[in-house]
């Protein structure tokens, strides 16, 4: 059998303390309802880094730095969905732009599960950015979505205010966090992951060490909330 060790996720280098200054971005993914205990698509334990989050986003804050989250925010019959084509959710399935999963239905505009989680302070938000909106595209990049095409306008957003470095947390790690992550890169901007302030969704299989190998691998910087300095 063929086989390779896979990066796990107390392997990953962490580069120790990094300081933010006025070229850095805070990027929060999707922290909304949907995605925690009790929505339709959970994140086990992604209400754990709630407060994580608002305490690094104060750091931003009180700086005026920008913050920016996103917002998952899908039409009722979006194609990532399971329900649009008789399947079941966590189904293999890929589709241009959709892929590599099926996913319940979540996020849908206008309800409570596509509302920002009630204790997650949006407030000190300078953007909030919706995503995932075209019906047969999926985005779960901040920046461009699931056809590899459409601009989400983040990067220029980000380069016009004379953003260098992106710092990025949110739901899920493996999913959103990553793309995001690994966009950032590929757009020119530094990357830093905060590894404490993320959760996956773990499926399929191997989702979580791919993604962390794959970003390893692109010189992506690991650190925990607690090496980021004001
Ligand atoms: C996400 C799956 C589907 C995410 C969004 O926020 O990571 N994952 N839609
Ligand atoms: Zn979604």
């Amino acid at each position: 059998m063929k086989w390779r060790i896979r990066m796990q996720i107390e392997e990953v280098p962490l580069a120790g303390f990094v300081k933010i200054t006025n070229k850095d971005a805070l990027l929060v993914l999707d922290m909304q309802n949907d995605f925690l205990p009790g929505g339709a698509l959970p994140v086990i334990d992604g209400d754990k880094i709630i407060d994580g989050i608002n305490n690094l986003a104060d750091k931003f804050h009180q700086n005026e730095y920008p913050i920016i989250f996103t917002q998952d925010w899908h039409p009722k019959d979006h194609q990532s969905f399971a329900s649009a084509h008789g399947k079941n959710p966590y189904d293999l399935f890929e589709a241009p732009g959709i892929g590599p999963i099926l996913w319940p239905d979540h996020c849908v505009q206008g309800t409570h599960g596509a509302n920002f989680a009630p204790r997650i302070q949006t407030v000190k938000a300078t953007l909030i950015l919706r995503k995932g909106f075209h019906k047969t595209i999926d985005s779960y990049s901040a920046f461009l979505e699931n056809d590899k095409n459409t601009e989400t306008g983040l990067r220029t957003y980000l380069e016009a205010i004379g953003i260098e470095r992106v710092f990025v947390c949110g739901l899920a790690m493996d999913y959103c966090v990553y793309y995001s992550a690994i966009d950032a890169k590929n757009y020119g901007f530094d990357v830093v992951y905060v590894l404490d302030l993320t959760k996956p969704v773990n499926s399929p299989e191997n989702s979580v060490s791919n993604a962390l190998q794959r970003m390893v691998d692109q010189k992506i910087i690991f650190v925990t909330s607690d090496q980021v300095l004001e």
